[in-house]
């Protein structure tokens, strides 16, 4: 009798939600998720799913400037964004997100306070946003192609490499990419030229230019994704990337077994830290189901399993215990203490630098 009654409810539900489609439509539990390529295990979302019974809408950018028009001009219909720490820091200014509802992030708890404070240098009082995945600047290399050319992999271990044309140009045969990222690019070359990377003076950041124009003829393409793949394949042979991306391009060689071997260095002048960070806008529509991808990203098994996948570092200190020894003992990934001197961040720059940054960008790109 009480099996029949469970049926015939379930049987009426069943019927109504087919009669209402609006009625079954708001029962869907969604998040709108706007990532970085490459900065995701899959089955991390599979499992979010498959854990909370929220269905995940997830787009990718590779660029900050991509991601800041869309939030500026609002209604970017997405629940989570990953702003880096800089971009972060104006954004904020600029009113573009909601204060995170802390009693919605019990997993809070696990965050790595020395990430949190840096981050607080964006997001006083760490009001706004959660970090996700940090990491560096620096240069990715075919080991072969490295070695043939200069005769040791050592060679990778300054920005001479990059930043003297007559270096470069040795390169230029089995492709050079750069990020397309003048907060990347032009900030490593003011550091290389003993000026501040944060400068404001538009003569310093001229000079940023001039060098980057100088190396410009053996530069293959200015692009911020394509670089992974194409140094794993060994359609390139050396990059200005993002420690991660160039890790996964060294692990997706691996898995191919093409012979190609891909490193990671940190320049030993010093080169760029970035934080890159969780965010709900101010205009999301579900804003539960946000909290609930931010607060499943914190548990320490799933962050650690994404920086598993990634090569990234994390901001969740109770992760690490669930990180590869590969991944953790790599200092290239969690930098030492002497490392760490030498790594430097970026800030908001004021409307003024910003602007002439970008017009140089293009001439540097354009080439005019
Ligand atoms: N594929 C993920 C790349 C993440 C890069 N974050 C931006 C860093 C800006 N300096």
């Amino acid at each position: 009798m009480r099996r029949t009654v469970v049926a015939l409810i379930a049987i009426s539900v069943a019927l109504f939600a087919w009669h209402e489609p609006g009625w079954a439509q708001s029962t869907r539990r969604i998040v709108n998720v706007y990532n970085w390529s490459d900065y995701i295990d899959p089955k991390v979302i599979e499992n979010f799913t498959a854990d909370t019974g929220i269905e995940v809408r997830y787009d990718t950018f590779d660029s900050n400037d991509v991601l800041e028009t869309k939030l500026l001009a609002g209604k970017s219909g997405y629940d989570i964004v990953v702003p880096t720490g800089y971009f972060l820091e104006r954004q904020i200014k600029a009113g573009v997100f909601q204060k995170l509802d802390k009693a919605k992030l019990p997993h809070l708890i696990n965050a790595w306070p020395e990430v949190t404070k840096r981050l607080a240098i964006y997001d006083p009082g760490n009001q706004y946003a959660v970090n996700y995945m940090w990491g560096t600047t620096g240069i990715g290399f075919n080991v072969a192609k490295l070695k043939e050319r200069l005769g040791s992999p050592d060679a990778a271990s300054t920005w001479d490499l990059i930043f003297k044309p007559e270096n470069l140009e040795k390169f230029k045969d089995c492709g050079v990419d750069l990020l397309d990222s003048p907060d990347d690019i032009l900030a490593a070359a003011l550091k290389y030229l003993g000026l501040d990377p944060n400068s404001t003076n538009p003569k310093e950041i001229e000079r940023a230019a001039e060098l980057v124009t100088k190396i410009r003829p053996s530069v293959r393409k200015f692009h911020s994704s394509e670089y992974l793949n194409a140094l794993a394949t060994g359609e390139i042979c050396l990059v200005v990337g993002w420690s991660g991306d160039i890790k996964q391009a060294a692990r997706r060689a691996r898995e191919a077994k093409n012979g190609v071997e891909v490193g990671y260095v940190i320049p030993k002048e010093g080169a760029q830290m970035f934080f890159d960070n969780l965010a709900i806008p101010k205009d999301a529509q579900n804003i539960n189901e946000a909290h609930a991808f931010i607060d499943y990203m914190l548990r320490p098994e799933v962050a650690a399993r994404n920086s598993n996948f990634l090569g990234y570092a994390n901001g969740n200190l109770a992760s690490q215990k669930f990180i590869s020894d590969a991944v953790l003992n790599d200092k290239t990934v969690y930098p030492d203490a002497s490392t760490m001197q030498g790594l430097y961040v970026i800030r908001a720059h004021d409307q003024k630098t910003q602007r002439l940054m970008n017009r140089l960008w293009t001439r540097i790109k354009t080439g005019q």
